[in-house]
């Protein structure tokens, strides 16, 4: 059993992933995507009415960044819904199959919880001894290091020595792909959790001034669609946003979802910020931001159902 009265660790979470695919074996099968640069197993788990052969998926990660830590709670509370009351919660399991991954980024998060609560990055030493860490969310390669990274392993968005150097990329990448390989296609959504907004960031966002999404009108109709349940369940407002507008950032994991995977819909939720600095959400307010974005999770599985 979860708690959302305070943060869990990594060994917690991975308890919480393996006895629910215990427990509904029916339902959630345990997936194993790699593992971590310090060797932590990046673990995801299919969830399914249909052994995973609906008509559409969707795919759902948090914890790519180690300090947001908010960011698996909410994907944590998913999984418990459509496991866990998966009568109540059928319209989101029928015709439609998920894959969430809660913690990316294990070392990183680890690490936040040991030694620097702040920590954004993962773990990863090669490029610097001294300055460890590269950001997964500058580390996917499509339009690599076209804006808004850092070539200085120091700094918060170093990106890298090249593409993919990151385990953390690599296997959430090639995760990714196999889900939609098996799929055939029919993942439609990505959603990325991160903090903090609120905010609900649709593509693109590798550079300055650059072209709208095709599909622009239809995302943020669904953006808004899905802001209007989690208001409704007591949040305040998300703001619904190109994510260029919020700063212009290449290789990230929204802009590679869509323009490679081939996942028609990619989003970040930037989740509700607290504390001193934005990253230190309450506990106590832990509970609240689950409950309500649950509530818009009903809205982005309407909508991937009809894509
Ligand atoms: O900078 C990021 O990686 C995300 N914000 S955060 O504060 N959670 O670090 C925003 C990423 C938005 N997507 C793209 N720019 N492609
Ligand atoms: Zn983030």
């Amino acid at each position: 059993v979860p708690t959302y009265d305070r943060y869990m660790r990594y060994a917690e979470i991975q308890q919480f992933l393996q006895q629910t695919a215990d427990a509904y074996p029916h339902l959630a099968t345990l997936e194993q995507a790699g593992k971590s640069f310090e060797g932590r197993d990046m673990t995801a788990l299919r969830i399914s009415k249909n052994g995973g052969t609906s008509a559409r998926a969707i795919f759902v990660d948090a914890g790519i960044h180690a300090r947001e830590w908010i960011a698996p709670p909410v994907a944590i509370y998913l999984i418990q819904q459509l496991t866990q009351q998966a009568e109540a919660n059928d319209a989101l399991l029928d015709g439609l199959d998920w894959y969430i991954m809660p913690l990316v980024n294990p070392d990183g998060y680890e690490y936040t919880h040991t030694r620097d609560r702040f920590w954004r990055k993962n773990r990863s030493t090669q490029s610097s001894r001294w300055c460890p860490g590269t950001d997964v969310n500058r580390n996917f390669g499509y339009h690599y290091k076209q804006a808004g990274t850092s070539d200085y392993p120091c700094d918060e968005t170093y990106a890298g020595p090249k593409a993919f150097s990151e385990p953390e990329a690599r296997n959430l990448r090639d995760y990714i792909l196999k889900c939609q390989e098996r799929a055939n296609g029919n993942v439609k959504m990505y959603l990325t959790l991160h903090s903090y907004g609120p905010m609900i960031l649709y593509p693109w966002g590798y550079d300055f001034n650059l072209p709208d999404a095709p599909d622009k009108d239809e995302l943020i109709s669904i953006a808004n669609e899905a802001n209007k349940a989690i208001i409704r369940a007591g949040s305040e407002p998300f703001v619904v946003q190109n994510s260029a507008g919020l700063y212009p950032a290449a290789g990230a994991s929204d802009d590679w979802s869509k323009g490679v995977a081939n996942i028609a819909k990619a989003y970040t939720i930037e989740l509700q910020g607290g504390g001193s600095n934005g990253f230190d959400l309450p506990a106590n307010r832990i509970l609240g931001v689950v409950q309500q974005l649950f509530e818009g999770m009903r809205v982005f599985a309407a909508r991937a159902k009809q894509l």
